[in-house]
């Protein structure tokens, strides 16, 4: 293996470890009750007050990414009330769902996801995200 071959794999080595640490601290918001596999992050994570990427990753129960969703979601301020924001996430493929929506102030936030799988089922999960 010469040194340029040896720089490569360092590289590719150095992107795989960004990569990691970057998913895992992407995953800011803790859920609460149900059954499916769906999960949350957000760009930026955390959030900041203003407009944000709310991330919706589907699996199904078998562990297997799900592309042919639906995923709808509302977003509201849980302690007062600040109105509801509604929309439908757009796939991205790979089995995650993008949805760009306004935290307009710090604070705790709901974001309660509902996803019509391609058989019809249905499952929905709720998630709290600080905005500090
Ligand atoms: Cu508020």
């Amino acid at each position: 293996m010469n040194n340029k071959t040896l720089l490569i794999v360092l590289a590719v080595m150095i992107g795989a470890i960004g990569l990691l640490v970057w998913k895992s601290s992407a995953s800011e918001s803790s859920s609460s009750g149900g059954n499916g596999d769906i999960s949350l992050s957000t760009d930026p994570n955390p959030l900041r007050p203003g407009t944000g990427t709310f991330m919706i990753d589907v699996k199904d129960k078998r562990g297997k990414l799900v592309d042919n969703a639906t995923v709808s979601f509302d977003l509201k301020m849980t302690t007062m009330n600040m109105g509801t924001q509604q929309g439908n996430a757009t796939a991205q493929g790979n089995g995650r769902y993008a949805a760009v929506a306004r935290v307009s102030m710090r604070g705790p936030w709901r974001v309660s996801t509902t996803v019509k799988m391609p058989d019809g089922s249905m499952d929905n999960k709720e998630f709290i995200v600080n905005v500090p």
